[in-house]
């Protein structure tokens, strides 16, 4: 109760933070983009993990203003960097969009209201498997209209959600984030192994590119390109860092 009042004055006060956590192309090494993840400081408690308050702020009612405020934030910082004599993030930002807000019929244009200024050709959407699949016609819908309005779709936590492949199909996501139960062990678990291999055939299949989560050694990432996966994510390429460390870090020529 206490944790709800909290989080939810630190909503209103703005006193949540935006990291920033690069993805980089298996085969270049480049940067092709960056997931925004949000983070909360609490004066008494320090920092408390997104596990912990983003289900939270589901169960609440909370998170369609967390949600607002990661759009505007995320937003804001697009144009910040734009300004810099760098130039701006290369590729798309990645945002975590929850179950609640995708059920808003009307959120694509709500979107591009809380992103105003930003073209959509700079973002990416995050949506879990099993968010996906909680209601799938409706999925298909939403899907499209932001499709339509320029915004790439990722499809997160994939592998978790039980989605069938005839929605997969007409999803239209342009990623699959492999996710990072799968990559964990796929150097050791032959079965990971198997599953990532045919996870990135099907979205080869399917037309769409695949992201790896969590890659923590240079060893899961040779393996992972050598595989045919596209992208990856995880401590071995950085840490999702505020966005000055990550800008000096990802952003300099
Ligand atoms: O950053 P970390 O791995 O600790 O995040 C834990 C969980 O919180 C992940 O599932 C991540 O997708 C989720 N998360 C982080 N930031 C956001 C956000 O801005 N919005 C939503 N809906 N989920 C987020
Ligand atoms: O569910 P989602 O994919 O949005 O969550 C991403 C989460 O994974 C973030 O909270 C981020 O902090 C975490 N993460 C990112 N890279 C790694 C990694 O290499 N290892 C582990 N264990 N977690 C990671
Ligand atoms: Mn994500
Ligand atoms: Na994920």
């Amino acid at each position: 109760q206490r944790m709800t009042e909290r989080l939810n004055a630190a909503i209103s006060g703005h006193q949540l933070a935006l990291y920033f956590q690069p993805q980089v192309d298996l085969a270049s090494g480049r940067l092709t983009g960056a997931e925004a993840l949000c983070r909360w400081y609490d004066a008494e408690w320090g920092w408390v993990s997104p596990g912990e308050f983003i289900p939270l702020a589901e169960e609440r009612g909370l998170i369609r203003a967390l949600g607002d405020w990661v759009l505007e934030e995320s937003a804001r910082q697009l144009l910040a960097w734009r300004e810099k004599p760098e130039g701006g993030l290369p590729g798309r930002l990645s945002i975590n969009i929850s179950a609640q807000q995708f059920a808003d019929p009307e959120l694509t244009r709500h979107i591009a209201q809380l992103t105003a200024g930003v073209s959509p050709s700079a973002i990416a959407l995050e949506l879990t498997e099993s968010d996906f699949m909680r209601d799938p016609d409706q999925a298909v819908e939403i899907t499209h209209t932001m499709r339509q309005a320029g915004y790439a779709l990722s499809i997160d936590d994939f592998g978790t959600g039980y989605s069938s492949l005839s929605y997969l199909r007409r999803f239209a996501a342009d990623a699959l984030k492999i996710d990072i139960s799968f990559v964990r062990e796929m150097l050791e678990n032959k079965n990971d192994r198997a599953i990532v291999q045919t996870i990135i055939a099907m979205a080869k299949a399917l037309e769409m590119k695949t992201v790896a989560e969590g890659v923590e050694t240079r060893d899961q990432a040779n393996l992972l390109a050598e595989m045919g996966c596209n992208e990856a994510q995880g401590y071995w390429f950085g840490r999702p860092l505020p966005a000055d460390e990550f800008a000096a870090q990802w952003l300099t020529t």
